[in-house]
């Protein structure tokens, strides 16, 4: 489907879902599906399947029993691969195990629901647009003076999946009390396989390992985030599995994203204007109306749910009558879609606040404009 540069929303969002649907019926919602794509991308075909099972890479093999110390030369060390990373270079194979080694120590002590404090600025899709992440953190402040939260999708579609990932992993390793980085329903074996990532990984390293140490690290994301016990977030929507915060605590989350239940809901759901639960066009997850969110902030204490998945033109969008907000960070989707990004900051007396940002400039890439040429007036 093409489309133009200023695309209405309903359309965007239209194309996204379209996109989106794309995503479960080409990799099927089905372990079948699974099998196939293993087989048509595996390398040269000397990887058995075994090798495509969760923990092959072995990052998790020595499991610590506390969360990461880290000393001065792990700092030194880490303080060197974000340089590097932030330069848009990637890092060697070796020194990718040793990150997410470090970081399956870090992300497996935190809870399913992870206790955030104010001040924090919240974040959506980045989706492999490296350069546009750096310029949120120009927008938003570096890390650690600002915190962030990002509510995933960090990987597909764009063309710098492995230096975006990479880069959001050390942060999270460096500063662990920072950054949080939540899973998304991209930080999946079953979709990146499809939509990028692991070809990205196969093209820029030469194999497959590179893209199963880190799916194998996605496993340990935390599924979502509650700041300050007034502001849930996460990456998709609500679940009819789930009325109580509590209910998410209990889940085991350190598994590939299922194909259904509560876990996959709350990575893939959407809000919609039709009430009650309806069924998802993504095929996974729900809709779920203004009826749903009330019911859920009134039973849970909770002034607002946070989430992002789906495309929107300003970067961000109200729906519910306020009680969900919709955040999008990466912008020119795809490099067509001609929105704006926002993050959103929640400062130390729960003010939010929304910073909109276009695209980075890179140098030597065409650039498009979306303003109206001066002949025209
Ligand atoms: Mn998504």
């Amino acid at each position: 489907m093409d489309m133009d540069m200023d695309v209405p929303m309903h359309d965007a969002v239209e194309e996204q879902q379209a996109a989106h649907n794309e995503d479960l019926q080409t990799s099927g919602g089905n372990d079948n599906a699974l099998t196939t794509v293993t087989t048509n991308v595996g390398n040269e075909g000397e990887d058995e399947e075994e090798d495509f099972k969760p923990g092959s890479s072995g990052i998790a093999d020595h499991k610590s029993v506390k969360p990461l110390e880290l000393n001065s030369s792990s700092i030194a060390q880490l303080d060197q691969w974000i340089e590097y990373l932030g330069n848009c270079q990637i890092l060697s194979e070796d020194d990718v195990a040793r990150l997410c080694k470090m970081a399956v120590d870090v992300l497996q002590f935190e809870e399913n629901v992870k206790p955030i404090n104010v001040p924090v600025t919240i974040c959506g899709d980045v989706h492999g647009q490296f350069h546009d992440l750096i310029e949120l953190f120009r927008i938003g402040g570096p890390c650690p003076d600002t915190n962030y939260l990002f509510m995933g999708d960090y990987v597909d579609r764009g063309y710098y999946s492995v230096e975006t990932v990479s880069y959001l992993v050390a942060m999270k390793v460096r500063y662990p009390h920072r950054i949080t980085i939540l899973r998304g329903n991209h930080e999946s074996r079953q979709i990146t396989q499809v939509y990028g990532f692991y070809d990205e990984c196969l093209r820029k390293y030469g194999s497959a390992t590179v893209w199963k140490m880190f799916t194998d690290l996605f496993d340990y994301f935390p599924i979502t985030a509650l700041v300050d016990n007034k502001v849930f977030c996460l990456h998709g929507g609500l679940s009819p599995m789930i009325e109580t915060i509590d209910q998410v605590r209990e889940l085991n989350r350190k598994q590939e994203v299922p194909h259904e239940g509560p876990m996959c809901d709350l990575l893939w759901s959407d809000p919609d204007d039709r009430g009650g639960w309806g069924i998802s066009p993504r095929g996974a997850g729900f809709t779920f109306g203004q009826d749903i969110s009330e019911q859920f902030n009134h039973t849970n204490d909770l002034s607002l749910i946070a989430r992002a998945h789906q495309l929107v033109m300003d970067g961000y969008a109200w729906s519910h009558q306020q009680n969900v907000v919709t955040i999008f960070s990466a912008p020119n989707y795809c490099y067509r879609c001609g929105n704006q990004a926002a993050i959103m900051e929640v400062d130390e007396n729960h003010n939010r606040q929304f910073l909109q940002y276009d695209p980075s400039v890179r140098p030597g890439e065409p650039t498009v404009s979306r303003k109206t040429p001066d002949y025209f007036l």
